[in-house]
């Protein structure tokens, strides 16, 4: 029998959200939407397609650096071990940690997608039948209560991998920060960042050639149109990804390639030529930048690892008692 999904939150007001952030970025003067509903079936499919582009480096980068030192991150996690893994997705790279660990105890994934965590739930319990599979529907952004350890656990390490951190602004990434600090208290944070790099390597990574990226931020606006009842003309807007070296990151835009009109609820919004739709933000630390953050967090930053060109860093961060 599948141990039951367990949720936290509302993940039900997630249409509802993304009506209401839809109308209010029409209605901005500068429009901007999180990035979280990127995230449908066709998005997270999409999304996973990026993660295997020649261009797009983080995703093989990191797995080398968590395949290389996944000795050292057992050693310190130590016995018994339970992991949470916040924004779980495909659950591909935690497999690398729950291998090298001694006897972990129980695995939490959390997502805000109920099904694909419990076919990602599904699929990981069949090659780790001994492991206490337990998936957590919710916003992981927001305050998060999880069930208490199981007796005889060890510590409590969260995963919080592919620098999904970058997608925050530094309000957001501070907040959640501390958040995980309190829920993973007495335990640490194995946490993904990508690192400020040569931006024409950043530029590449967002604006591959397949355009696939191009199709993954289209797809927000043919998602709209499928569940918000928007009449988006998906041909009359294009793709644009630049790095915004002040602020340390890359922008992803979706720009009026003509003057134009859309409509929600009834209500008319117009786009002139060259208006853009802001739809992420993926913020590039520096390894201090990151452990400075996550001191202020509350953490004390321990270990870092980074591939010998420094494109990508993951880092251990002890959460105090
Ligand atoms: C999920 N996140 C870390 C990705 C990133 O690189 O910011 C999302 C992405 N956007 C475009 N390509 C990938």
């Amino acid at each position: 029998m599948p141990t039951p999904l367990r949720v936290v939150g509302r993940p039900e007001e997630a249409d509802r959200d993304f009506r209401g952030d839809m109308l209010a970025a029409l209605a901005a003067s500068e429009r901007s939407i999180s990035p979280k509903y990127f995230y449908d079936a066709q998005g997270s499919a999409l999304f996973d397609e990026i993660c295997d582009l020649p261009e797009y480096y983080p995703t093989r980068t990191e797995m080398g650096i968590l395949r290389s030192h996944a000795a050292e991150i057992a050693a310190l996690a130590g016995p018994q071990a339970e992991v949470v893994e916040f924004g779980a997705g495909s659950l591909t790279k935690v497999r690398l940690l729950l291998a090298a660990l001694e006897q972990p105890v129980r695995f939490l994934p959390i997502d805000i997608s109920g099904e694909h965590l419990q076919a990602a739930a599904a699929r990981l319990r069949l090659d780790y039948p001994g492991l206490a599979v337990l998936p957590v529907v919710g916003d992981y952004t927001q305050a998060l209560v999880l069930p208490a350890k199981p007796p005889g656990a060890g510590r409590r390490v969260g995963f919080f991998p592919g620098s999904t951190i970058g997608n925050f602004n530094p309000e957001q990434a501070l907040r959640f920060l501390r958040m995980a600090a309190r829920v993973l208290r007495g335990g640490a944070l194995v946490l993904g960042a990508d690192l400020v790099k040569d931006p024409a390597v950043l530029h590449a990574a967002y604006n591959d050639e397949q355009g696939v990226t191009a199709a993954f931020n289209l797809n927000l606006l043919a998602r709209a149109n499928r569940e918000l009842g928007t009449d988006f003309a998906l041909d009359g807007f294009a793709h644009g990804a630049f790095y915004n070296s002040p602020q340390r990151r890359i922008e992803m835009h979706l720009f009026s390639r003509v003057r134009q009109q859309v409509t929600l609820d009834g209500q008319v919004f117009d786009f002139e030529e060259g208006e853009t739709l802001h739809t992420e933000n993926s913020y590039k630390f520096s390894v201090d930048s990151l452990r400075a953050l996550a001191r202020q967090a509350g953490f004390e930053p321990g270990p870092v690892w980074t591939d010998r060109n420094a494109l990508f860093s993951v880092h251990w961060l002890q959460a105090p008692a």
